[in-house]
């Protein structure tokens, strides 16, 4: 019997140095040792060096490479949920980074879990975890920090939510798909709390992981970090009873995200008629 076919979104942001390798080798890899159909699409948006055509130069190479390319600064998070909309088009899919922290064989070993859960996703901070590189002690503090907070406002008990290596079945992710509206890092709060509230089962299992220089994030991570503070609040809200009373404070919110110069949530998607589920 053919394996489920499998699509990846890789999201990327300015990672012509990063992202031709890692392409090659997810192609490579998926095309020799996986039999059902197998398809990565390289999410960009707002490119400023050449990333596309660094993205297309691979997929004439190899056909299971395409991409979406979005001219506006849609942010990681914005960039998933556009990609995440393909959902249709696989039994399941999923995302990784472009800096291939996770190999192609480890992304592999999570499919079979697909089975128990209908999200299955990487952790770092799991015993049984590879870390072949760490990150930089200051970054893993922060991430620490985030992780408290994460579990303070949702008690969701995962230990690394923003592992960037993600699987879903297709039924899942498209049943919550209208309640993603984090643009920024803090996408992946968003996207498991949705699971979670959906009652879909969330299985973390521990992954080889290896830290890449030039991570967007820690190169800014002050701003981030407060970024992602701000957007895993406003996921909160929007299951609060509190929700609709802070309409008012939209523009402020919109200020804010603009100075921190990380794109604001998305707004809930017309004929949803109450922002909360
Ligand atoms: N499309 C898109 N991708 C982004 C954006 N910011 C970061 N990314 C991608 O998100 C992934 C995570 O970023 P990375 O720098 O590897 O962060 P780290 O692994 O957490 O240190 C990479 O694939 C980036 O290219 C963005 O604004 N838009
Ligand atoms: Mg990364």
């Amino acid at each position: 019997m053919p394996e489920p076919s499998l699509l990846l979104l890789i999201p990327a942001y300015n990672e012509e140095a990063r992202i031709e390798p890692v392409l090659r080798l997810y192609a490579d890899f998926f095309g020799k040792n996986y039999s059902g159909k197998f398809q990565l699409v390289v999410v960009l948006n707002g490119c400023r060096d050449n990333t596309l055509g660094v993205v297309q130069r691979v997929a004439k190479e190899f056909p299971s490479v395409s991409w979406l390319d979005f001219p506006a600064p849609i942010g990681k998070g914005g960039a998933l949920i556009e990609g995440l909309k393909l959902a249709g088009n696989a039994d399941i899919i999923g995302y990784v980074d472009a800096d291939g922290a996770t190999g192609p064989a480890a992304v592999l070993k999570l499919l079979p879990f697909l089975e128990k859960a209908e999200c299955v996703i990487g952790s770092r901070w799991l015993p049984g975890s590879v870390l072949l590189k760490a990150q930089p002690k200051f970054r893993q503090v922060v991430s620490r920090c985030f992780h408290v907070i994460v579990e303070l406002l949702f008690w969701m008990h995962i230990k690394d939510t923003q592992c960037p290596c993600k699987l879903m079945r297709r039924a899942a992710v498209e049943k919550i798909h209208s309640n993603l509206r984090i643009a920024d890092l803090a996408f992946d709060v968003n996207l498991l709390v949705a699971l979670k509230r959906a009652g879909f089962r969330i299985l973390e299992i521990p992954v080889e992981w290896t830290d890449i220089v030039g991570s967007k994030v820690t190169a800014s991570l002050f701003r981030n970090s407060l970024a992602m503070f701000l957007s895993i609040v406003r996921v909160w809200l929007i299951y609060s009873p509190f929700y609709k009373l802070l309409r008012p404070l939209r523009p402020l919110e919109a200020w804010i995200y603009k100075t921190l110069r990380t794109p604001a949530p998305l707004a809930a998607p017309r004929g949803k008629k109450e922002d909360r589920e």
